[in-house]
């Protein structure tokens, strides 16, 4: 274009153009959370304390799991919660989620060891000493040998067992515990024993999945009653309960619609509907991302994977819009603490990009008017992932399970600076917007599970031999 010609050439610099607006100030504020927010991390009994030989995990665990898959000494957290302690102080977390191990406290059928109780309030005051808010979970997925025994949850007998020690245990820690969750992630239970039968006493019944699911309704509501007669005032009692954000591939298709609508009633709300008025809150965990294609009407495996987007070591898809959709379905008159989100990455970048996303999209979510009082990454350090064993690594502080040394990651640091600030300062949003190929993380993940799986049907054809 000639000068002649060009646009500009006649134009009066100072006037303006129709469709014209002023620029937008970038305002490099931090995104604030409400104050008195809680931050911590999440953990529990058997996946971090050690030799719970007690427990039904322990004995499924020699009986069916190669040595390196059973929890054994674990993070020998019993020995080191002192020093823990100190090592979350230090991160400045607000707060903690932890639970009390049953088959400890109650190791034989009406058996309680005093002893066991003592370290419980010893490990609960020394939070208290450092000012640390307490979260405590009662049951996180063990059951007492003697309770597995008789039929573990699908014995009507088992509400009357848990409602027993929770009468026992709670008097003797209420003192230094802030928020109760009864349970954790009744579905998650089921789904691991009854349709994925990857945890212990795995099997196939219609009829033990629906009674479990009651029995531990029950006990839930038990428990709240219980909890509220002696606390009538305060003391905020809730369960901790795997939400997670289902999806169609397809918003034509009737049939993948109405599979998102049948997992999501029966995932995420059916507990609550079943057990409603017995929360003073509302605890998510918050993992998973499904969308659904096609016939199927349950998700199949390949599909949780990111095929779109990033996954963590577990090929569990990255997708931090999914809690804000939990967040916002869920929106209700009582508060939501997001009691558990967390990845498993030996890259901790990614767990920096994890944190800083899933963040953005609570603090989306409060904006929208949801009423969230807290979150707790999982996990503060690496652990025993059931019943695969050690190798996911969720983290914030890594352990060397040679040594039980604890190394902080720079993700827990990232992590430190946002509850510093209360909120993610701007300069963190940096860490956005690298990807790693989910194909890559995908097909590593699909070869190592090809080898466990190896190692563990040698090791039961071992064990089969040498009882024959
Ligand atoms: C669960 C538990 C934790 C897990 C965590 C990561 O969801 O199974 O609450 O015990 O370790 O969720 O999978």
């Amino acid at each position: 274009m000639s000068q002649q010609n060009s646009p500009q050439k006649n134009f009066p610099k100072n006037q303006s153009l129709p469709g014209e607006h002023p620029k937008e100030k970038h305002d490099h504020e931090t995104i604030r959370f409400p104050q008195g927010f809680l931050w911590g991390a999440a953990t529990s009994a058997h996946q971090v304390e050690g030799n719970n030989t007690s427990n039904d995990w322990w004995e499924w665990e020699q009986k069916h799991q190669p040595f390196d898959l059973r929890s054994g000494q674990a993070c020998d957290q019993y020995n080191r919660y002192e020093s823990d302690f100190e090592l979350i102080k230090s991160l400045n977390h607000n707060s903690h989620r932890l639970s009390v191990e049953w088959s400890r406290i109650e190791p034989l059928e009406g058996e309680f060891d005093q002893a066991e109780i003592d370290h419980y309030i010893k490990v609960l005051k020394k939070l208290k000493e450092l000012n640390i808010t307490v979260m405590l979970t009662l049951w996180h997925f063990t059951l007492p040998k003697w309770v597995a025994d008789k039929g573990g949850w699908e014995n009507g007998k088992t509400v009357e067992y848990f409602v027993r020690f929770v009468k026992k245990i709670v008097p003797e820690i209420a003192d230094f515990v802030d928020l109760w969750v009864t349970l954790n992630e009744p579905g998650v239970y089921i789904y691991e024993t009854y349709i994925d039968r990857a945890w212990p006493h795995a099997k196939k019944s219609w009829l033990g999945q629906v009674k479990t699911f009651l029995n531990l309704t029950s006990a839930h509501k038990k428990a709240y009653k219980y909890l509220h007669s002696l606390f009538p005032a305060g003391k905020p009692v809730g369960i901790a309960n795997n939400i997670l954000s289902f999806e169609s591939y397809h918003k034509h298709s009737f049939k993948e619609q109405i599979t998102v609508s049948l997992n999501d009633l029966l995932a995420n709300h059916l507990f609550y509907f079943f057990t409603r008025g017995t929360h003073d809150f509302l605890g998510i965990n918050y993992y998973f991302h499904i969308r659904f294609k096609g016939k199927r009407w349950t998700p199949q495996k390949s599909e949780i994977g990111g095929q779109i987007h990033d996954v963590s070591d577990l090929g569990w898809e990255i997708y931090p819009e999914g809690i804000f959709e939990v967040l916002t379905d869920f929106a209700d008159d009582i508060p939501i603490y997001i009691t558990e989100c967390g990845i498993a990455s030996t890259n901790d970048d990614r767990r920096n990009r994890f944190l800083i996303s899933y963040l953005q999209e609570v603090a989306r979510a409060i904006k929208a008017g949801v009423n969230v009082r807290g979150f707790f990454y999982w996990s503060l350090i690496d652990n025993f992932e059931w019943h695969l064993g050690f190798e996911p690594r969720f983290g914030l502080v890594e352990i060397d399970y040679k040594t039980q040394q604890r190394h902080i990651r720079p993700s827990a640091l990232v992590y430190t600076d946002i509850i510093q600030n209360n909120g993610i300062p701007h300069s963190l949003l940096r860490f956005l917007g690298h990807t790693v190929q989910a194909e890559e993380v995908l097909e590593k993940r699909e070869k190592e599970m090809e080898k466990k799986q190896e190692e563990i049907s040698n090791f039961n054809n071992i064990e089969i031999a040498n009882k024959s």
